[in-house]
This record gives structure tokens, C-alpha cells and sequence, in this order.
């Protein structure tokens, strides 16, 4: 592991480098592209978990720490995250381990990946689509077979990696019984939930893709899905700061929803119905089914995890099954966070949508859908930062919040505080019908 963290050290140096000189050619650029070292790069923040904490009705505080005071600096925000995190895997979806070894193929059809841990292994695979031109390409994570608009992401330049998260986290079983690549290593009793071990699976492809020297794919990666996979994805995005963009399409609850939110939108699927139809969440979340406002996190905090990285959420707000509104008020909760950041344009939101079919592939999807490929995968053009909720399914963070954005700043004394861009995504309305 330490040998990774060097080569990591080595290729976030160089970067840091090559932003330098995207800086000062293209400043935009330099901000969609976020070049992160590690799975996880706040492994050495000191996080430590208290017995209790506070309830609460609204969206708790990104900016304030387990130990009371409110983060000021990026620095202190990247173990702020780290707490986050740690609750977020305590109470919601499980812990996300780090395996012993990882070690796989890829070729331009097919990606294999090994993975041993404490004397376990198993093995799985996912087929691959190349867009046309010369490699090396960018990759999108693509889970399961549908709802994902898989054409655009080629036609923009981008591999498609068809995933099956099933073969590492599987529906239809009991939570006793898990099944996949991920309970092989950790037991079919493993309290960690399925959407977390399909986004563990989704690590190890990066893993591979890492590995494998860059000719076929380089290291630029996203990942999407629709639905159930929309939900998978969201997940797969937070717990690994290598994905360059997170697409969760129509996720509802369990996925982008804010959870307090999901308890009182009408007709959406309520927490216990997410928690018991498939064992998506960990199996610590049944204390919070009946009882979201004792959870010490919310997904707003989820999307903040991922920011500043690229993250374009999609909603469709004609099925109130899928909490369109919640999934609003966790996209402008985290947009806070990417505020603080100074990456406002990082974080799209679009629920403003004409068919209402579950899962459609969407006219009104494909241009964004292409800024964020370019914009986050390849490195060219602006992202297309909006906010762009239907009028159905709009949402207020003021009903939400009582704490206010602070702007981080690097927190050099020399230095100053005002972030490179405080551009903040513009809310748009569609004009009346
Ligand atoms: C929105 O995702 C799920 C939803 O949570 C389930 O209740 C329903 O059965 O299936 C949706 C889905 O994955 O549709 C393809």
C-alpha cells in the first residue's frame, strides 16, 4: 500500500504540475479537472466517532466538525469529509474495506480483476465498449443494462465499461446471506450493504485500469446508472475520489434523496421500503427507517463528499415513486459544499424533464451529459453547471437549513482566502407551460 501511496505522490505531483500550466491557459479547465491521489486521500485524518450525537429535523451542518467547531480551510474540510464518511458507512451503508491485493486484466473488450483479502479470493469481469478514434480513452462505468445513455457517452468520446453490479453485490437475497464477489471475501453476514459492495467492486476496476499502463484506457473515469443503479453509482462516486464524474440517474430513495426530505414527500418510496425491498443499505440503517432525524448524516453530505468533483444528478419528477424533490434538496445542500469549494459549475442537477417513462434516455440529458464528459473526462470545454429543477419538484434549502456556506480558504497566512471561482450554478426555470 505504501508503494501505491508513492506512486500516487509521483502522479499527483506531475499533476500538479500539468494543472499549473492549464492554469494559466485555460482557468475553467483547471477547475473541471480535479486530480485526486488515492481511493481515499484522508486516511490519516484522526476521525473518532462519538456514542451519540444530536437529532435533527433539518439537514445537519457539512462545515461543522463531530467536535463542535465549523471548518474554515480545504484543509480542514478533507477531514471534515473523512467524518462523514465514517458516519455515513456506521449508519447508512457500511463499511467499504480496502483489499490486500488487486490484480487484473484489460483489453479492448474486457476487463478481469482479482482481489484477495486475509487469505480470500475472488475474481469478476466487465465487457468493454471503445468510442472510435485512438486511444487511450476516459471510461464511464456503466451499471447495469439500461437507462444509461450509453451512445452519447461513446459519440463524446468515452469508453463504456458495462458493469454487473449484481455479480459483486447481489439483489434477491436475505441480509443474512449476501451474495457476490464482495460477501465471498467478507462473508455472507457482512453488515455492509449491497450498494456499497458494488461500489467496492467499482474501486477494483479502477484498481485494474490503474494498473495496467494506460494504453487502452488512462486513468480519467466516471461512473452512471439508472435507478437502482442510479443509486449504486451516487455511492460508487463518493467512496472513491479517482472517479472524475458521478452520474446517478433517477435514484430516488436510497440514492440522491435527502433522507429527512424522502419521510415527507408524498408518494415516494418511503426509507423502510428502500432499506427492505433489497438489501441496498447496511444493515445498520433499520435504527434510522422509522427515525431519519437521528442519523448524523444526510446524502446532501454525500454529494459533498464528492465535490469538487464532476457530479451531474438526474431526476425524473413525473414519478413520485422516485422523490424527485428530495433528490433536490440533497443536490442544493451539497452544492453548498462545492460553493465552499470554489467549484460551483462542478455540481449539476436536472429534473426538469418531459417524459415521464422511468429510466427513458432523455433529449434534454445529451448536451449536458457531453459538457460533463468533456469538461471532467478529457479536460476541454465548461461543465455545464445548473441547477435545473422541473416546477413540480422544485426544492428550498432556506425549509432545510439553519447554517450558513462558509468559503474555504487554503488557510496559508500569506495567502488568499477567496477561492480561484465562486461561480454558483445558476437556478434556471423553465418558462410557464
Ligand atoms: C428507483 O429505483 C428502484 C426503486 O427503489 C424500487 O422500489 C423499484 O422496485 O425499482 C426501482 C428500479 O430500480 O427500477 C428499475
Amino acid at each position: 500500500r505504501h508503494r501505491r501511496r508513492l506512486r500516487f505522490a509521483l502522479v499527483a505531483l506531475a499533476s500538479v504540475a500539468l494543472a499549473s500550466a492549464l492554469a494559466l491557459s485555460t482557468r475553467f479547465s483547471a477547475e473541471a479537472q480535479v486530480q485526486a491521489m488515492s481511493e481515499w486521500d484522508g486516511e490519516d485524518c484522526a476521525v473518532s466517532i462519538p456514542g451519540t450525537w444530536a437529532s435533527s429535523a433539518l439537514l445537519p451542518d457539512p462545515f461543522t466538525r463531530l467536535d463542535g467547531t465549523r471548518v474554515t480551510t480545504r484543509g480542514q474540510w478533507e477531514c471534515r469529509r473523512s467524518e462523514i464518511k465514517e458516519l455515513a458507512e456506521r449508519t447508512v451503508y457500511g463499511d467499504k474495506p480496502q483489499p490486500d491485493s488487486v490484480t487484473g486484466t484489460v483489453t479492448s473488450s474486457r476487463i478481469t480483476v482479482n482481489v484477495s483479502d486475509d487469505g480470500r479470493s475472488t475474481s469478476f469481469s466487465a465487457t468493454v465498449q471503445l468510442p472510435s478514434g485512438t486511444g487511450p480513452f476516459p471510461a464511464v462505468i456503466v451499471y447495469g443494462g439500461f437507462g444509461a445513455d450509453t451512445q452519447t457517452i461513446l459519440s463524446s468520446g468515452a469508453a463504456v465499461i458495462n458493469y454487473d453490479p449484481g455479480a459483486v453485490g447481489a439483489e434477491g437475497t436475505p441480509r443474512n446471506n449476501k451474495q457476490g464477489a464482495f460477501y465471498t471475501l467478507y462473508g455472507a453476514t457482512s453488515s455492509t450493504g449491497v450498494l456499497m459492495a458494488q461500489a467496492w467492486g467499482v474501486s477494483r476496476i479502477i484498481d485494474v485500469i490503474e494498473q495496467s499502463g494506460g494504453s487502452i484506457l488512462n486513468n480519467s473515469t466516471g461512473v452512471t446508472g439508472c435507478s437502482r443503479y442510479g443509486k449504486g453509482a451516487f455511492v460508487a462516486g463518493a467512496f472513491d475520489q479517482r472517479i472524475d464524474l458521478t452520474m446517478p440517474i433517477e435514484s430516488g430513495s436510497g440514492g440522491v434523496g435527502a433522507m429527512r426530505s424522502i419521510a415527507q414527500e408524498s408518494g415516494s418510496q418511503p426509507l423502510s421500503s428502500a432499506y427492505g425491498e433489497q438489501p441496498w443499505l447496511g444493515d445498520a440503517f433499520s435504527a434510522y427507517t422509522g427515525n431519519p432525524a437521528g442519523l448524523p448524516v444526510d446524502t446532501h453530505e454525500i454529494v459533498g463528499m464528492i465535490a469538487p468533483r464532476g457530479l451531474f444528478i438526474m431526476d425524473n419528477p413525473h414519478v413520485e415513486w422516485l422523490g424527485a424533490r428530495s433528490g433536490a434538496v440533497a443536490a442544493l445542500g451539497g452544492a453548498e459544499v462545492y460553493k465552499a469549494l470554489g467549484a460551483g459549475a462542478n455540481i449539476s442537477y436536472h429534473s426538469n424533464v418531459a417524459d415521464g417513462t422511468h429510466c427513458a434516455t432523455r433529449s434534454e440529458w445529451r448536451t449536458p451529459l457531453q459538457q460533463s464528459i468533456n469538461a471532467f473526462l478529457k479536460g476541454s470545454g465548461t461543465p455545464p453547471g445548473v441547477i435545473t429543477m422541473h416546477p413540480n419538484k422544485s426544492a428550498n434549502l432556506s425549509q432545510w437549513r439553519t447554517w450558513t456556506t462558509p468559503t474555504l480558504g487554503t488557510g496559508d497566512p500569506g495567502s488568499t482566502t477567496t477561492p480561484a471561482d465562486t461561480t454558483t450554478p445558476p437556478e434556471t426555470t423553465p418558462p410557464p407551460t
